[in-house]
């Protein structure tokens, strides 16, 4: 009934927390291998992995490089950003909610 219909909501009420992928951007002046490195470095993938997200965003624009609770996704974007600066590269990224 309704009683027993919100003692059980009380009990399971928690959610998994909303994931956020984070999207690199293309641009024309960063090396192929310097996107290469940062994402086999921060995003935890293999060479051929890599390479192959690395060339998915040459060719469409953006891709994902992989999907993270908020916090650990703000970190990846703050890491790519900082690698970009200090090698002089133009290398964006960013995190969005993923639907
Ligand atoms: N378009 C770049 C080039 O031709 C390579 C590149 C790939 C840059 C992915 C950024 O996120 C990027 N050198």
């Amino acid at each position: 009934d309704g009683d027993s219909v919100v003692a059980e909501r009380k009990e399971q009420k928690t959610k998994p927390p909303q994931m956020h992928q984070v999207v690199m951007l293309n641009d024309d002046y960063t090396p192929m291998e310097f996107v290469v490195v940062v994402i086999q470095e921060f995003f935890n993938k293999d060479r051929e992995s890599a390479t192959q997200i690395m060339l998915k965003i040459h060719l469409d624009g953006k891709g994902i490089c992989g999907v993270y609770s908020r916090d650990v996704a703000a970190t990846k974007v703050l890491q790519v950003q900082e690698a970009a600066r200090q090698a002089g590269h133009p290398l964006q990224c960013l995190s969005e909610p993923v639907d």
